[in-house]
């Protein structure tokens, strides 16, 4: 950096002037950048300058004096205090302030260095742990001994209780199965086996077990990652899962569009198809016949709006033995009524989990293989349950607040009352800390700021799919929901309005702009009706079709939508929009909305994600299934799913008018072009079949399961001490926090609570 401002002194002085010139304490990156391109007026000097590498997960501090251009590194800690002083300096100052320091407990934990691994735990430990026992082979062959399914010992029983006597085993039974055909199922040599120590769990045939023999013959040789990796995806370690989704409404119909009720319910209800499929895959594959059980684990809602979510027990459609399980909130009062907003949830977690604990323990005769946590509150209520079962516990760390609202981490005491921020980083913090692993949609979701070490071999990304039964391909004829036809051709084009739908659309020539989410501030569904509203071109050359929340401001109890519910219809009339423009309510059955982004393909359409920040983003490969030339948010996850210009563009929804030519550009090329559309539509396709499908999700997921379960086993000691500091840290700061939060919302007040 010296180097730089140095060779281009004037420039650079120029630049920073401006920075200070806006009076601003704190400047985003984006802004920074965008002054900087300012500054520059050399084409070269400037593209040189503007070539950023960037080294996801290493940070560099450094002071730069605005006058004389010096330039000092400080550190991490110089930096963050720096910056809180900006906001409470009574408080950045204290000497004494309590600090937390997680990473003393880790000291034997293997770290990633490179960039470039960051995301790919499983691979890493894979390694790691080949070294680690190729010193010492004592703990795999313990944990062996140990496996059992409902009872039964499985791979060996304790008679091979030395390596050297498991290694002669292996070789036995090689040598034996070698010389069956290929396909004698495990059952005809079961007995053979037992003579030798060896129980269920190599194979379903004689073909299976050899190379699962084998496989662990050449671990136990000489450890190597893949064959670790491979041998562990082969073991018989789970096979009941709970998943723990707990706010919002939680169920198949009718839900979605509700608060807080959005993609982590079609992503949990999508996972638990795939990984019971994988499950029943692997288990058959294993020779066994265990009943695999999962479990979603969500809130009993009594007064549920007539949704079912005040039900306790309801199969998941499309499985064999997956269910919901709803357990209510209660207070010593009594038995919570009403819904109540995500971000007022924490008084209710504690007793929560205990009564979760309990039913899920009855319904499953017994303790889970695995417990997975959703959100802030799934999390935190996986990792007390977890913890005190000691059973491996996965976080799904998506879709967390601290990301979406902008500057939440310094400005958290002025959003508190409104959001608990407080509560909700702090619990954050205790879940990802007890955690076993870590799964993230994407790269950014990790590489971001989560404010956990990046290097900790416990992040994973396995990226969610979208259920290809119900969004394919526009041009797949023969399998649409030609059904859905006259409904749709309503939703889009009927001239009436009402409660379903306000404005209309005169040309139906024109393609469609179509977007769909949840009325959140940070989708950002009004921005883009704005920038449509403002840009004549495009309005010229489109129709903008948003499906998005509730159209009247009584029926909503959501305080972010009934802002953003207003901000719509002075929209609406400040840029006449009606004529051009058709707002939907949330719409909630999938299989229609699948065949909705089909008929905005049909016009020749988009879909746009204009999100200020998303996660993941789980519309956007609806679309692009679908065969939807895609325009996605270069804010959090679209911008990994969609590579720009080739698969799809990304927009900066803090330029809404670069966002609208960006668009409007792309549809006067079409106009020019026959094949431009389907270029964009086929790509698109082509991106989801290679990196986003549900199968390979479950595949990752399971695998993780597995090997991490071993890892605690092998780092039980280090893991019970993080365990202690962690539970001193939820007793003593987390449930003061809880004790002394406001609930805006007053959904503790007596009214909503039941005897
Ligand atoms: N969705 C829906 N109806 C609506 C709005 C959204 O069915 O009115 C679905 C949408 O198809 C997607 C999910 O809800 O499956 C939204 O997921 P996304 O990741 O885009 O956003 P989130 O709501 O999770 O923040
Ligand atoms: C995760 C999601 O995917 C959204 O749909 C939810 O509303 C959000 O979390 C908060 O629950």
């Amino acid at each position: 950096m010296p180097e730089a401002l140095r060779q281009n002194r004037y420039q650079m002085k120029r630049c920073f002037a401006r920075y200070v010139s806006r009076g601003k304490r704190v400047v985003k990156n984006q802004e920074l950048i965008e002054e900087l391109e300012k500054s520059m007026d050399d084409k070269i000097e400037k593209s040189k300058l503007m070539e950023v590498r960037p080294h996801p997960g290493i940070w560099e501090y450094v002071k730069v004096n605005s006058d004389d251009l010096s330039v000092d590194g400080i550190s991490a800690t110089e930096y963050l205090k720096f910056k809180e002083v900006i906001f409470d300096e009574k408080w950045a100052k204290d000497e004494n302030a309590l600090e937390i320091d997680f990473g003393v407990f880790d000291r034997s934990t293997p770290r990633l260095t490179l960039p470039s691994s960051i995301g790919n735990g499983v691979h890493f430990l894979a390694r790691f742990l080949s070294t680690k026992l190729s010193e010492n082979f004592e703990p795999l062959l313990d944990y062996l001994i140990a496996l059992n399914g409902r009872g039964e010992n499985l791979m060996i029983n304790g008679t091979l209780n030395t390596v050297n006597k498991l290694q002669t085993a292996l070789l036995l039974a090689e040598v034996f199965v070698s010389g069956l055909q290929k396909n004698t199922p495990f059952q005809k040599f079961e007995e053979r086996f037992e003579e030798w120590g060896l129980e269920k769990g190599w194979g379903e045939n004689a073909e299976r077990v050899k190379d699962t023999l084998n496989c662990l013959s050449e671990v136990l040789q000489a450890p190597d990652p893949v064959n670790m990796e491979k041998f562990f995806s082969r073991l018989p370690t789970i096979f009941n899962i709970v998943i723990f989704s707990i706010h919002g409404y939680f169920g198949q119909a009718d839900v979605l569009g509700l608060p807080d009720t959005g993609g982590q319910v079609v992503y949990i209800l999508d996972q638990v198809r795939a990984l019971e499929e994988e499950l029943l895959l692997r288990i058959k594959q294993q020779g066994l016949s265990v009943k695999p059980q999962i479990l979603v684990v969500t809130r009993l809602i009594p007064e549920s709006g007539g949704t079912k979510c005040n039900q306790e027990l309801e199969p998941i459609l499309d499985t064999k033995h997956s269910h919901i399980l709803r357990i209510p909130f209660k207070t010593e009062n009594g038995v919570l009524k009403n819904w109540v907003s995500r971000f007022d949830i924490y008084p209710y977690l504690e007793r929560y989990a205990r009564d979760a604990s309990e039913k899920i323990q009855d319904h499953l005769e017994g303790k889970p293989d695995l417990i997975i946590g959703n959100y802030t509150d799934g999390n935190l209520v996986a990792s007390l349950m977890a913890s005190k079962l000691g059973v491996t516990q996965g976080t799904i760390a998506h879709a967390l607040e601290k990301t979406k609202y902008e500057d939440s981490d310094i400005k958290w005491k002025e959003f508190d009352p409104k959001y608990h921020f407080l509560c909700q980083f702090t619990a954050d913090m205790i879940a990802m800390n007890s955690a076993d692993f870590i799964i993230t949609s994407t790269y950014q979701e990790i590489a971001g700021s989560s404010g956990i070490n990046v290097f900790d071999p416990k992040f994973n990304i396995a990226s969610p799919g979208a259920d290809q039964s119900v969004y394919f391909p526009h041009t797949q004829k023969q399998k649409r929901f030609t059904d859905f036809h006259p409904v749709i051709e309503d939703l889009l084009y009927s001239q009436v309005e009402n409660d379903e739908h306000v404005g209309y659309l005169t040309d139906r020539k024109k393609p469609i702009i179509f977007s769909m989410a949840r009325l959140d501030t940070v989708k950002n569904i009004s921005g883009l009706t704005e920038w449509y509203g403002k840009s004549k071109k495009l309005r010229e050359l489109a129709n903008l079709v948003v499906v998005a929340g509730l159209l009247d401001t009584a029926k909503s109890k959501d305080r972010e939508e009934i802002a953003e519910i207003k901000k719509m219809y002075s929209l609406i009339d400040r840029y006449q929009l009606k004529g051009q423009f058709r707002w939907i309510a949330a719409q909630t059955d999938r299989y229609r909305n699948g065949e909705l982004y089909r008929c905005v393909a049909d016009s020749k359409g988009i879909f746009v994600q204009p999100a200020l920040y998303e996660a993941f983003g789980l519309t956007v490969i609806e679309a692009m299934n679908c065969g939807l030339p895609t325009f996605a948010t270069n804010q959090g996850g679209p911008a990994e799913i969609v590579v720009d210009g080739v698969s799809g563009f990304h927009i900066n929804p803090s330029n809404g008018e670069e966002a609208s030519s960006k668009i409007a550009d792309f549809f006067e090329k079409c106009r020019g072009d026959g094949s431009y559309w389907h270029k964009y539509s086929t790509a698109g396709l082509v991106r989801i079949y290679e990196s986003y499908t549900w199968k390979i999700y479950a595949n990752k997921a399971l695998n993780m399961g597995s090997i991490y379960n071993f890892w605690r086993q092998m780092n039980r000691e280090e893991k019970q001490a993080k365990q202690r500091y962690i539970q001193m840290l939820y007793s003593l700061h987390f449930r003061n926090l809880v004790r002394t939060m406001q609930s805006p919302s007053g959904a503790t007040s007596q009214s909503e609570i039941t005897a």
